[in-house]
């Protein structure tokens, strides 16, 4: 008989009915299994709020434990959003080292393990997600936790030199081989990976492909996320009110859509759009870009820097293009409603994806889903983004190519219709491939069935099955 599910995730749904791609494919395989979803609070915590607070109970239960402000100012704010978020993106020189972040990122860790270790049982699963939560399985094991469990990474994985950024880099490979499973976003991201196990002499490279990492077997793979394709699609069909959306951005709308984060690439995609606008001809018909970009850890140093930066070029870009009834970009620092923004997208003749790094990036995937497959936008993607290892057939763009992701713009607003379906009907094959609910049953599948791990001695007497016979460690 298996046993239940158990997810934990930073943030998690407080209201009575999930919605957005992710947290409905999470709650869909919870309900089916009856199990737990764990993640932290919005609110700080109170005197006494160490433990694990129910937040909803239907055919699973959702618990959330609290963060203090300090805590949350070292764990969130810190370790992981100025020291793990940067460095899984390549900027390594945003990268705080503060010996508190780290203390209290292993405290809060430590914590969550012994709030979940006596609900896990020894047939669960357990499914870890993302950069908060890099140590939760070591401590789970320490605690004598035999469940299998696995770990999904939404962000890039690092390359092995950045890794030597951190204040303890040897942890890291240890942090993960605690997991039964490690899923990442791109076959990219599986080899940076193991090159991290084959470059350290811990690890040994087992027949079958996973690694034995001291007493302990992973498996590394990689589950492209996705989006609720049909859904989406569905929202994005323009009902009645919609059909006004955007009517006055004139002829031509490209539409950005991105948390206001440095990854995103936004400083260049407003330069490269002031670029197509000073190569277009006069009479050219009028273009815009809507750039829809929510804030987000505003109180970390770099976020101010980035919204300073995109407003200061927008200002610019506006004031040398903006005539009296005009102005050729719309920047809206605040989130929309998610059905205006499908329609949006829809209305949209081109959208702008510019990651300098990004784990998949499901805007690519929302703009695709809701277009008009008899007369449908292009989009314009970076390479960087994971979602580019699959979408091959959008524009792909160097976003630290300004020229290009100019001549980008303008090959989308003038592309011939047959090319335009073309294009989007072999990236619509690719979003439907990896539809979220497609990602969620493969990496639960493939939890399953992964190599038994061995059992910790303390509470196991078995060491388990068979280990598949090492091989030769590779040359690093
Ligand atoms: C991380 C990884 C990976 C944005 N503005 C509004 C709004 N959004 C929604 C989008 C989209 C989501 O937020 C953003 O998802 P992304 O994938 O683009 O980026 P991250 O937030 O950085 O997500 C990323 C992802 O995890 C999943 O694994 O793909 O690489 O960085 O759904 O639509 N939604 C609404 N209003 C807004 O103003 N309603």
């Amino acid at each position: 008989m298996p046993g239940k599910l158990v997810v934990v995730s930073n943030r998690i749904p407080t209201g009575a009915a999930p919605s957005g791609g992710l947290v409905v494919a999470v709650h869909d395989a919870l309900r089916g299994s009856g199990g737990l979803w764990v993640g932290a609070h919005p609110d700080p915590a109170g005197p006494g709020d160490d433990g694990l607070t129910e937040i909803a109970r239907d055919s699973y239960t959702r618990c959330a434990f609290h963060l203090t402000e300090e805590e949350y100012d070292n764990y969130y704010l810190g370790f992981a959003n100025s020291v793990l978020w940067p460095l899984c993106h390549g900027r390594t020189d945003l990268v705080e080292i503060e010996r508190r972040y780290e203390e209290t990122y292993l405290a809060v860790n430590r914590r969550v393990a012994r709030l979940l270790a006596d609900r896990i049982g020894d047939d669960d699963q357990v499914w870890v997600h993302d950069y908060h939560f890099l140590p939760l399985a070591q401590e789970l094991r320490r605690l004598g936790v035999v469940a299998r469990i696995g770990f999904f990474l939404h962000i890039p994985f690092p390359p092995l030199g950045a890794l030597s950024t951190l204040p303890t880099p040897d942890d890291f490979a240890a942090w993960l081989s605690a997991f039964d499973l490690v899923g990442l976003q791109t076959r990219g991201d599986t080899a940076r990976c193991l090159e991290m196990f084959r470059s350290d002499p811990r690890a040994e490279f087992m027949r079958d492909g996973t690694v034995k990492f001291r007493d302990r077997v992973v498996a590394v793979r990689s589950f492209p996320i996705g989006i609720e394709t049909d859904a989406f699609a569905e929202l994005a069909r323009a009902p009645e009110e919609q059909a006004a959306l955007g009517a006055d951005m004139g002829e031509k709308l490209v539409i950005g859509v991105d948390r206001l984060d440095y990854s995103k690439g936004l400083p260049n995609r407003f330069r490269a759009f002031g670029a197509f606008l000073d190569d277009r001809a006069p009479d050219a018909p009028r273009a815009s870009l809507l750039q829809i970009a929510p804030p987000t850890r505003e109180r970390v140093a770099a976020y101010r820097a980035i919204r300073t930066e995109l407003e200061e070029i927008a200002g610019r870009l506006n004031g040398a293009h903006s005539e009296l009834d005009w102005t050729p970009i719309r920047y809206i620092h605040h989130a929309v409603d998610r059905a205006v923004l499908a329609g949006l997208y829809r209305r949209a003749g081109a959208c702008l994806v510019t990651s300098l790094a990004d784990g998949m990036n499901l805007v690519a995937k929302e703009y695709v889903a809701a277009q008009d497959p008899e007369d449908p936008g292009v989009l314009i993607l970076s390479r960087f983004a994971g979602a580019a290892e699959d979408m091959t057939e959008a524009l792909l763009v160097n976003p630290y190519d300004i020229g290009e992701m100019a001549t980008a713009i303008a090959t989308a607003f003038d592309m011939p219709l047959e090319e335009r379906r073309a294009r989007h009907a072999a990236c619509l094959e690719a979003v439907r491939e990896t539809d979220v609910s497609v990602w969620a049953s493969n990496f639960l599948s493939c939890l399953s069935t992964c190599v038994p791990t061995m059992r910790m001695p303390e509470r196991r007497a078995s060491a388990g099955p068979e280990m598949t016979r090492p091989v030769e460690k590779e040359p690093s």
